[in-house]
């Protein structure tokens, strides 16, 4: 295997989460109050999955198989719940890398900030998100990779 020393290279993700409250029948089925979905995607919903293998996503410990794992775009689980928590996300890069997974961490969001219900209440039924934009940095990448990140 050949490095290309001194050379980094990058690509953007946008990771995070999006939640609505239940309404109706729904709601009143159990104490789950949103429905939300949590993803790792490129910038402009680009599609990552040339460089990300698999995407897994550890929810929190009352989900059933709270180990998720994602094998093909989109990367993304959906659910729904009643409380917010940390959701462990390890993406796994294209075993061609020789990469390790990197560990990212995102706080489940499901309420919006301001609850100021006098002056400005967050219309009901608008979706609550939270994302966060990164840039995943290859350092010294192996060739190939590197040459599969060029082409894409
Ligand atoms: C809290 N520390 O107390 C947090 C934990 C956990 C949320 C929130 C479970 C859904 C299900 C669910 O919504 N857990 O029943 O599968 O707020």
């Amino acid at each position: 295997i050949k490095r290309m020393k001194g050379i980094s290279i990058s690509r953007p993700i946008v990771y995070g989460n999006s939640a609505t409250p239940l309404q109706g029948k729904k709601a009143g089925d159990s104490d789950h109050t949103h429905r939300w979905t949590i993803s790792v995607r490129g910038v402009n919903n680009e599609d990552i999955s040339y460089f990300v293998r698999k995407v897994a996503f550890k929810l929190h410990d009352t989900y059933e198989n709270p180990n998720r794992v994602i094998e093909k775009p989109p990367f993304e689980v959906s659910e729904t719940g009643w409380g917010e928590f940390d959701i462990i996300i390890k993406i796994h890069f294209n075993p061609v890398s020789g990469e390790k997974p990197l560990t990212l961490y995102h706080h489940l969001k499901l309420h919006p900030y301001e609850e100021d219900g006098l002056s400005n209440p967050w219309p009901k039924q608008k979706p609550v998100t939270s994302y966060s934009y990164d840039e995943i940095v290859f350092n010294e990448p192996i060739d190939n990779f590197y040459n599969i990140l060029q082409e894409n």
